[in-house]
């Protein structure tokens, strides 16, 4: 009777312990991240670039070609990084670089497509031109149709600009890096070309609304003034914006109403150059959106 009483218990005691492993197993099987990837997963192949935060290489993801970029140590907190990556996972539009993968443990990767013809900004300076008005026409309507999707998932990029757009194969034209910039770090006494520090955060001084330098607050309306910026770019194939100006000059006289003038050599119609103006609006509520941009686009003349 006893050694019956010992035999049940002990069945117990061995199905409870399994009941609790089987249940520890289904807890970790579902809140693993399935978009987390160890880091032998990926090899890394020949180096594509290098940007502000570190070097972007070409690897090999389950026998994919893709583009990992590798962030240097201390360019973000990997717990915001995560957060924001897991927001980033869920935009998939045609003209939005797919993130494919991420390695969270620092140096951070993250693995998105891979698009064979680099960024749009070395893409125009090899082309002073030889790019008709269609072709920036149609490189800037994807970006609009990229950007519009970001709008209308109420989600902003923070750093639109020609550096941060893609070429693929066919004149496909994808927007990358998108929300990075929230979580970037400035990394101390460093600046570039394109980066200033204003405050803990880094800002693409050039491309970035008065507003948002003044109070640190972004809107989709700071992306339709980088949007305006980009256009620029791409209509004087890859030129610096405010080209005759040094750093604390536009901090200073772009919130007091100075705009770019026109650019007439490269050409840029008046058509496209009325847009940009739109894009500078200094009311961000009187810019227009990326919907609208898309179809004032289309009615471009040269
Ligand atoms: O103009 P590039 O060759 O294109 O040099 C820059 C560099 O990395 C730093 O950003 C390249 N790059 C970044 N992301 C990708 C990608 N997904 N596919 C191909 N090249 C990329 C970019």
């Amino acid at each position: 009777m006893w050694i019956g009483g010992c035999s049940l218990c002990c069945f117990l005691k061995s199905t409870i312990i399994s009941f609790v492993l089987l249940t520890l197993s289904i807890m970790q099987t579902v809140s693993a991240d399935p978009w987390e990837i160890t880091r032998s997963s990926i090899k890394l192949g020949r180096r594509l670039g290098e940007g502000f935060f570190g070097v972007v290489y070409q690897g090999l993801y389950n026998n994919t070609p893709v583009a990992v970029k590798t962030l240097r140590h201390g360019t973000m907190d990997p717990r915001d990084f995560l957060k924001e990556a897991q927001i980033m996972k869920t935009m998939e539009h045609p003209n939005l670089i797919q993130l494919l993968a991420v390695c969270t443990e620092e140096p951070i990767y993250i693995i998105t497509e891979l698009m064979k013809n680099g960024s749009l900004l070395d893409y125009l300076k090899v082309r002073v031109g030889r790019l008709h008005l269609n072709d920036q026409i149609e490189m800037a309507a994807q970006v609009a149709s990229g950007m519009a999707y970001l709008e209308m998932k109420k989600y902003i990029h923070r750093d639109l600009a020609a550096r941060n757009v893609l070429v693929g194969e066919n004149n496909v034209y994808k927007v990358a890096d998108f929300g990075l910039a929230r979580v970037l770090q400035a990394p101390p006494n460093q600046t570039n070309l394109y980066y200033i520090p204003v405050g803990k955060a880094i800002f693409p001084l050039r491309w970035t609304a008065p507003e948002a330098i003044a109070n640190e607050k972004f809107t989709i309306k700071c992306d339709v003034w980088s949007f305006g910026i980009l256009l620029y770019e791409i209509m004087t194939f890859g030129e610096m914006p405010y080209p005759d100006m040094n750093n604390s000059q536009v901090k200073q006289r772009v919130p007091n109403g100075y705009r770019m003038p026109r650019p007439v050599d490269p050409y840029c119609s008046q058509d496209m150059y009325k847009i940009m103006l739109d894009c500078w609006n200094g009311n961000k509520n009187d810019r227009p959106t990326f919907e609208a941009l898309k179809m004032s686009l289309r009615n471009v003349r040269g």
